[in-house]
């Protein structure tokens, strides 16, 4: 009985899916707050990845939660759900810009990205409509980790001008499974960067290096559970490895 039913649901859906000729929405909308950070960045396409084109998405999440979309356009620009641009300029093929809706604290429920989450990225090739992980980088090229620091910012309509923080990241097209998945390394690699300093690069592994070799002989506990990044309770050259494979 439940299998006919579950069937019949699933060819409905089928055939829903089939007449609907809208653009859809792979990430959805993301509830929109008044706290708010906007990122602007490139999308980096190493070989074998896919290049942003017209109707492909990026999703921005604090863990499974969606907190900001941006949608490519022909000619550069968005989706036209917030992430607009302030002024109207028109960004580059590969250039995004996201407005990252935070929580606001005065509901009970999280409705936007919490103060100090590690905000990673996920791109929607509507072509294929495979989803592919993004690592943020900085300028740099150096795999970085972006905590959400959005504001309440008033509404744009009032004033002409924005007053909504802007900070500058990119991403880069990664196959990593990264986010969260297997042991220490955290949303966003944030267990990679040892010494928090926002980016994971050569002086991590350094870090993790040096209390291997008993060169650094005081580390504070903190320390000590910070160079254990796949969190199996021992610092040895497993942690530098992971580091060096993440960074
Ligand atoms: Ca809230
Ligand atoms: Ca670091
Ligand atoms: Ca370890």
């Amino acid at each position: 009985m439940n299998g006919r039913l579950g069937v019949g649901a699933l060819a409905g859906m089928a055939i829903l899916m089939g007449a609907c000729e809208c653009a859809v929405a792979q990430f959805g909308v993301p509830g929109s707050t008044l706290v708010r950070e906007r990122v602007v960045g490139i999308v980096i396409s190493d070989e074998g990845f896919p290049v942003p084109e017209p109707g492909d998405q990026i999703g921005a999440f604090d863990g499974e939660l969606l907190v900001g979309r941006f949608v490519f356009e022909a000619g550069g620009g968005d989706g036209g759900d917030g992430g607009d641009q302030p002024g109207g300029e028109a960004l580059g093929d590969n250039e995004f810009s996201i407005l990252v809706y935070g929580d606001n604290p005065s509901t009970e429920d999280r409705d936007g990205a919490r103060q100090e989450a590690v905000i990673t990225f996920k791109f929607f090739d509507s072509g294929t409509e495979v989803i592919t992980n993004m690592r943020t980088q900085n300028n740099q090229g150096e795999r970085a980790v972006y905590r959400y620091r959005g504001v309440e910012a008033p509404p744009i309509d009032i004033l002409p001008i924005d007053l909504t923080p802007t900070r500058s990241f990119n991403l880069r097209l990664t196959d990593s499974a990264g986010d969260g998945g297997g042991g220490g390394g955290g949303e966003g690699g944030e267990g990679y960067d040892v010494n928090g300093d926002g980016v994971i690069n050569d002086k991590d592994v350094v870090i993790v290096l040096r209390a291997i070799s008993g060169a650094q002989i005081t580390m504070s506990d903190g320390e000590l559970a910070a160079a254990d990044v796949n969190d199996d309770g021992l610092v040895n050259t497993q942690d530098a490895i992971a580091i060096m494979r993440n960074k």
